[in-house]
């Protein structure tokens, strides 16, 4: 009973910590997002069904994230100074768990066109890199935190060049029909939407020749947006190739 209360205990949120709302709104939407892929599920063609899973896990795991980093920021905000710490520790386990996933939904939508694993685990290698090097220099050396962004927006491209023109587009033409334009929504995504991390990226890391470029941007509101954005945008393309094959 006393961990139940201890667990639903909530620190007060002041009314004018906007970053601390998306974080609480953030949490909610990543948890009726999964909510609502899980339990279409059982609707849809059994080919279809691992990817909604997947897709309901992507929310699932942000979710409970979000849990943790909204606490964490409430727990070290400032009312005189109206700042907090980033959970920057809880948001890279986030995507470092999530992002390897949405390169395997990449994978299971172009199975039926002959994908093969071999183009899943270079995709998964390929956001690794560019996430531990984001980490290395959003935590461990801030100083050289532009040299670390590059090498991260180097990853970053290759992916964007691996979905749009390299084997995984031709695999999509191949397959044609609702696969097709569903690749390429999810293409759209990966360019503008994954476009939004480096922003939040170049915001939050501050003394860089890069520093002046942002206005006063803060890099945990513009990471909440890129996630709500891209991880519950992600399941709605997959949900509606399914309802759209389904139909057929
Ligand atoms: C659900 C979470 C997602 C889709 C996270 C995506 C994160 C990125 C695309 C991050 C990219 C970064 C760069 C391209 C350079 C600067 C460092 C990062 C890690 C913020």
């Amino acid at each position: 009973m006393n961990l139940l209360m201890n667990f639903l205990s909530v620190a007060k949120m002041p009314t004018d910590d906007y970053v601390g709302f998306t974080f609480f709104v953030g949490c909610m939407a990543m948890m009726a997002a999964s909510v609502f892929l899980f339990f279409s599920m059982n609707s849809f063609d059994k080919k279809w069904r691992t990817s909604i899973l997947i897709s309901a896990l992507i929310t699932f795991i942000a979710a409970v994230h979000y849990w943790y980093m909204r606490d964490y920021w409430i727990g070290t905000y400032d009312v005189a100074t109206k700042a907090g710490d980033s959970p920057t520790f809880f948001r890279y386990v986030d995507w470092i768990l999530t992002v390897p996933l949405m390169c395997v939904e990449f994978y299971l939508i172009l199975k039926v066109a002959g994908a093969k694993k071999s183009m899943m685990w270079r995709l998964i290698f390929l956001s690794v890199v560019m996430l531990v090097t984001g980490y290395i220099g959003e935590a461990i050396d801030q100083s050289n935190a532009w040299l670390w962004g590059l090498l991260s927006g180097a990853a970053y491209f290759v992916i964007v060049y691996d979905i749009w023109l390299g084997s995984a587009k031709k695999l999509a033409v191949e397959a044609g029909g609702s696969v097709l334009s569903a690749h390429k929504t999810l293409c759209w995504f990966v360019l503008v939407g994954w476009a939004i991390y480096p922003l939040g990226y170049m915001a939050g890391t501050s003394g860089q020749w890069y520093s002046d470029l942002l206005p006063n941007l803060d890099m945990d509101v513009i990471y909440n947006i890129g996630d709500a954005i891209n991880k519950i945008g992600f399941g709605l393309v997959i949900y509606n190739l399914a309802v759209q094959s389904s139909n057929k």
